[in-house]
């Protein structure tokens, strides 16, 4: 059926966390997860009003949010609401405890919660992750409703980093893992991840899973982030063996070869999974002049990947992970979506 237009969901709070720095290597830099990449793409959205409709979500019921994360770090994101508008909390100690010692209501402790120092907290970090995840949601519930249309969740802050009891990465929320779990209750669920990084946060919590298989695509962990998670051999456990797959790629790496492992050896492994439902966990740091991801794709080469997602014909809705260039991101996002169009 002739798809005529994706339905595209946003909420202006998303913009409310605005991050200023991260660190490394010693230096300063200016933290790249910032607001102007969800209005770039919602702005580009916008341009095409016969493509997209851009809808605001309704409010994440507190429900969704706890079936994928632990209440601790919930209760930590609260007690980052009661910060000043002058502090941020960047993590510095990171001590591998799960002991009666941590407190989730006592800032100080973020670091049990947290597995990097680029990922800051704020008295706005919950109120824009909140809304972030509310746009995947709101896409899943849609999709339930018209598996014959395709969502897209603009959501920002990304997620595919956050564990059940962890942020980092940039992520807070795991706004893919939440829609899928909500998909999951009315059947079979692939999630395949193709921003430039590994999605550990997905991959662990449906690691024990044989209802959701999760799929990534991306840089060697040896060399890119998240660095401990993202190897082939990483395929799942207990029942859920087998049904987590991870393809790594290196430095420089261009389409034709990305398109020739995803179409030859992820598609086929999804088709025989029979899945009632695909979300894409989307990023474009694979773009060639991202600042973050180290690969080359050109803006069409978002197109062509989303023609051979809608081969396989399953229900799909994409959620927004990873993506830096804040110049290009709008084009991006406009290539890969017009790609799920007229299939
Ligand atoms: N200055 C996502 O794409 N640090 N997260 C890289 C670059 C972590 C990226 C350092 C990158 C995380 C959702
Ligand atoms: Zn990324």
């Amino acid at each position: 059926m002739a798809q005529k237009r994706i339905t595209c969901y946003f909420h202006p709070d998303q913009l409310l966390f605005k991050p200023k720095y991260e660190w490394a290597f010693g230096l300063r830099l200016k933290h790249p997860e910032s607001t102007k990449r969800a209005e770039t793409i919602y702005k580009a959205l916008k341009k095409h009003p016969q493509l997209f409709e851009l809808k605001q979500p309704n409010k994440i019921p507190m429900k969704y949010i706890r079936e994928t994360h632990r209440a601790r770090l919930i209760t930590l994101y609260n007690t980052a609401s009661e910060l000043t508008d002058l502090e941020t909390f960047y993590t510095s100690v990171f001590p591998k405890l799960n002991s009666t010692k941590v407190d989730p209501i006592n800032i100080r402790h973020a670091g049990c919660f947290c597995f990097d120092s680029g990922t800051p907290l704020d008295n706005t970090v919950w109120k824009a992750s909140s809304w972030s995840a509310a746009c995947s949601v709101e896409a899943a519930n849609q999709l339930i409703q018209h598996p014959d249309k395709i969502y897209y969740a603009l959501s920002r802050p990304p997620g595919h980093h956050a564990t059940q009891s962890q942020y980092g990465g940039y992520c807070y929320l795991n706004n893919t893992a939440i829609a899928a779990k909500k998909l999951r209750k009315k059947g079979r669920v692939v999630i395949l991840d193709l921003d430039f990084h590994h999605g550990n946060g997905t991959q662990d919590i449906f690691y024990h899973d044989d209802q959701v298989m999760t799929i990534s695509l991306h840089g060697d962990p040896r060399f890119f982030f998240p660095f401990f998670w993202g190897y082939p051999d990483e395929a799942g456990q207990g029942k859920g063996l087998g049904y987590n797959l991870n393809f790594i790629f290196q430095k420089n790496t261009q389409i034709e070869e990305f398109h020739r492992i995803l179409v030859h050896h992820a598609l086929p492994r999804i088709e025989q999974f029979q899945p009632d439902y695909l979300v894409v966990a989307m990023g474009f740091d694979s773009f060639k002049e991202d600042p973050v991801g180290d690969f080359l794709f050109e803006t069409q080469d978002y197109f062509t990947i989303a023609q051979e997602l809608t081969k396989i014909k399953v229900p799909t809705m994409i959620v927004q992970e990873g993506g830096y260039s804040s110049k290009s991101l709008g084009l991006n996002a406009v290539s890969f979506l017009k790609g799920f169009l007229n299939s």
